[in-house]
């Protein structure tokens, strides 16, 4: 059991600054001796380390492409997670991708589809993140990560971003804990006849039922490798205060943390992704410690920590 755990110290997918310091804030709760004392052994890649781009989203003002911001510097940062995923899958241990926001999934995901094509997906979120250049209000990339990797409106796809590879199909990812979907994420979702889950069918169905039929839509036999993307906003801010997008009326930590749990019992999991954990948007220290333990709580259970 090796977890390479890359570090995607990257804000360029939003405006907010702040959620590029989740992984310092991750690790120093102690991610690393957690996950060692769970039998892993762990190590890190930093795929950002050999710029500034924090630097770069403050100054180069020039970086648009219509309404979309900073591609150029999405592009380029996701890429370097994408090398650094897949020297970690080359060496036969889990990506641990820490964001950072959600664009940092484009460098995962096309790591893991690369080493596992027939992988399916796992999207945890409140938001569907499959915006295009052409539905996108906010021009935000991380409400767009999912339009990329699955090829979506490809004409419209900026010059910085068509490296992506067109590896997720409909039926190869499913979606739980939405409750902020934008009216053209809502079309693209029923079009695409994609798996979504939204806490309407949490409250139905029960969580545990609604995740044995998000696997069952995308890995009905079980046997396919699963990467998760966990946006931590799929919980409540109640529990997961200090994140960009809050929306009320998400999942309890608990039941955030039981779809790792379940996740993990299925031992199908290839790759993590936590993302969106910005201490700076907490208004006290205990809304920093609440959010950050709830970041590293989804690593500890998706890699297989138990309750007894
Ligand atoms: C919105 C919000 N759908 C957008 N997306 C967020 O900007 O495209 N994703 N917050 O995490
Ligand atoms: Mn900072
Ligand atoms: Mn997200
Ligand atoms: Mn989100």
């Amino acid at each position: 059991k090796k977890a390479g755990l890359v570090l995607a110290n990257f804000s360029g997918g939003q405006g907010k600054s702040g959620v590029e310091d989740g992984p310092k804030y991750m690790l120093r709760q102690g991610l690393r001796q957690d996950l060692q004392e769970l039998g892993w052994t762990t190590s890190i890649e930093e795929p950002l380390a050999s710029d500034d781009y924090e630097k770069r989203k403050e100054t180069d003002t020039s970086d648009v492409w219509g309404i979309v911001k900073r591609p150029q510097l999405v592009g380029e940062a996701t890429k370097q997670i994408y090398e650094s995923a897949k020297k970690v899958l080359e060496r036969g241990e889990m990506p641990v991708t820490i964001g950072g926001d959600h664009s940092v999934a484009i460098g995962s995901i096309a790591a893991v589809f690369e080493k596992h094509p027939d992988a399916c997906v796992l999207w945890i979120d409140a938001h569907a993140d499959i915006n295009t250049p052409s539905t996108t209000d906010s021009g935000n990339l991380h409400g767009c990560p999912v339009s990329f990797l699955m090829g979506l409106d490809s004409e419209n796809t900026p010059p910085s971003l068509q490296w992506v590879p067109k590896c997720v199909k409909p039926n190869k990812i499913a979606y739980i804990g939405l409750r902020d979907v934008d009216a053209g994420e809502k079309r693209i979702l029923r079009e695409n006849h994609i798996p979504a889950f939204s806490m309407y069918h949490v409250d139905r169905f029960g969580l545990n039922h609604v995740i044995e039929m998000a696997l069952q839509a995308i890995n009905p036999d079980g046997d396919c490798p699963i990467h998760l993307s966990y946006d931590v906003d799929a919980m409540d801010p109640l529990f997961v205060p200090a994140t960009g997008t809050p929306v009320r009326g998400g999942l309890t930590l608990r039941e955030g943390l039981f779809v790792a749990e379940r996740v993990a019992e299925t031992g199908k999991l290839v790759a993590l992704d936590v993302v969106e954990v910005n201490p700076t948007l907490a208004v006290h220290d205990m809304h920093v410690l609440d959010t950050v333990s709830a970041g590293c709580a989804v690593a500890r259970c998706a890699l297989g920590e138990t309750l007894l």
